[in-house]
């Protein structure tokens, strides 16, 4: 039998702001754009529960936000820090479990059936790794646990906060009856829509529906929703060393038009990837442009280029995408630059 634990941070952004200055404990605390007295642009990221308690939560308007709660603490993205405790965190799930994906920035999937002889045992090696993570990387997480990702994914969105929730194979499809199909992890907001049109408005009605009318309906993907609905889930847990692209994002604060204002911020972006990638002793190979327009169109464009570790070449590449491609009858409201298609150089330069 399979044990399978979801460990996911708890409002992860606002809890490490909350390390650096722990007075924001018991304030409400915001992270994301700046709200600029109301007039500011972009999302809330994340906030902290004393901020949920006011219906703030992640990407909502931040002038919303602002609406809201004027006098919270509102804080900028501190992406280098986040991704430091992240990486402690991943340390310390490892010292307890030899297998871990990591799926984001704060979660990760750990298989422990070799861990826990019963679940009575699993749940208490949950605590103890809670208890690690608390008292060695200073954060707060919830778990979930069951024999399968998807039912330990959606026992920790019931966990949270701060809290452990087991479900054992036996109770994972009654577990999953009861919810909204919405809430089917895989159920985006398009599917969840079809789903109530053709009748099913839980997970229980949905795993009683005819396979053969679901793929009518999704092809494949009607399979998949009939398996997890009923709690089947054969994926494993996965390791994953490998960072699949490293990206970074800026909305203007007036839609604009000017080109040498767009380029400025392409430049800027792409070095802030650019030092990024090189941190990490990576090279690249693909480089992607990202172009919302006032209108909120979006659009991506990409480019394969030689495999390079010379971190000028996304600036690079990135103008040329935009001076190709942008559509200049609009005004540009967001950019965003990727960097993707990864080797590590070093055991490249070890190869040859
Ligand atoms: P989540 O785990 O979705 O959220 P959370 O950790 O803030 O809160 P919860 O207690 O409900 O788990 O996301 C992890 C971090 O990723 C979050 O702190 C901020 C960031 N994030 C984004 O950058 N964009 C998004 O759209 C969301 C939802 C989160
Ligand atoms: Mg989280």
């Amino acid at each position: 039998m399979r044990t399978i634990m979801l460990i996911d941070m708890d409002y992860f952004f606002a809890a490490c702001e909350e390390i650096k200055r722990p007075e924001l404990k018991t304030r409400p605390t915001i992270v994301g754009a700046d709200p600029k007295e109301g007039r500011g642009r972009g999302v809330v990221m994340t906030c902290n529960y004393v901020a949920r308690k006011f219906g703030i939560h992640s990407a909502m308007p931040i002038s919303t936000a602002y609406k809201i709660k004027p006098d919270a603490e509102y804080l900028p993205v501190d992406y280098s820090y986040y991704e430091k405790k992240s990486g402690e965190v991943l340390s310390i799930i490892r010292e307890y479990s030899a297998l871990v994906e990591q799926v984001s920035i704060d979660e990760f999937f750990a298989d422990v059936s070799g861990k826990a002889g019963s679940y009575d045992e699993a749940l208490s090696y949950a605590e103890q790794i809670k208890s690690a993570v608390r008292e060695k990387a200073k954060l707060p997480c919830s778990i979930g646990i069951s024999n399968t990702k998807l039912v330990a994914k959606m026992a920790c969105e019931k966990a949270k906060p701060n809290g452990i929730k087991l479900v054992k194979p036996d109770e994972a499809k009654s577990f999953l009856a009861q919810l909204p199909v919405g809430e089917l992890y895989g159920v985006g907001k398009k599917t969840e829509e079809k789903l109530e049109k053709m009748g099913y408005k839980t997970v229980g009605e949905l795993a009683k529906a005819s396979v053969m009318d679901l793929m009518d309906h999704f092809n494949a993907f009607g399979l998949e929703l009939h398996n997890s609905a009923n709690a089947i889930d054969e994926s494993e847990v996965v390791e994953n060393y490998e960072v699949k692209s490293i990206s970074r994002e800026f909305t203007f604060e007036h839609d604009t038009r000017k080109d040498d204002e767009i380029t400025k911020e392409i430049k800027e972006l792409s070095s802030q990837v650019g030092k990024d990638v090189a941190g990490r002793s990576l090279s690249y190979r693909v480089v992607t442009l990202k172009l919302r327009y006032g209108d909120f169109i979006e659009h991506l464009h990409s480019r394969s280029i030689r495999q390079t570790s010379n971190p000028e070449e996304i600036a690079k590449t990135a103008v040329e995408l935009y001076r190709e491609n942008v559509d200049s009858s609009k005004k540009i409201r967001k950019l965003g630059v990727r960097a993707s298609g990864f080797t590590e150089y070093k055991n490249q330069k070890k190869l040859f």
